[in-house]
């Protein structure tokens, strides 16, 4: 990106009902500690307030609240939300 060198990892979703939150968890802290950016990605046409809610928790504390400062928040199938109106 514009010369600098970036390092980007896709990593499962949480809470996907295999109940694998731990495994995916020490995959992602086994590639990096600390990432200098995160993006979350959440469909903007299903509410899973619950699930959402577990997942802020989970990664709060695998990776420290100071996550939330450096993080960028995506939506996805908001075409969809958008064609129901
Ligand atoms: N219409 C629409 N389809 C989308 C959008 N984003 C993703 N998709 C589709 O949704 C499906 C799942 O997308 P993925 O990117 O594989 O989703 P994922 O959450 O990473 O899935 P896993 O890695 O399998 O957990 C694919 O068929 C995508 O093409 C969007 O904004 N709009
Ligand atoms: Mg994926």
């Amino acid at each position: 990106m514009n010369g600098v060198k970036a390092i980007i990892f896709d990593t499962p979703g949480l809470r996907d009902e295999k109940g694998n939150d731990e495994t995916y968890i020490e995959l992602m802290r086994s590639k990096v500690e600390k990432p200098d950016s995160m993006l979350y990605v959440s469909r903007l046409d299903e509410t899973r307030k619950e699930d959402d809610r577990q997942v802020i928790k989970i990664i709060s504390s695998a990776l420290g609240e100071k996550v939330w400062e450096y993080t960028v928040l995506v939506f996805t199938f908001a075409n969809v939300k958008a064609s129901q109106y």
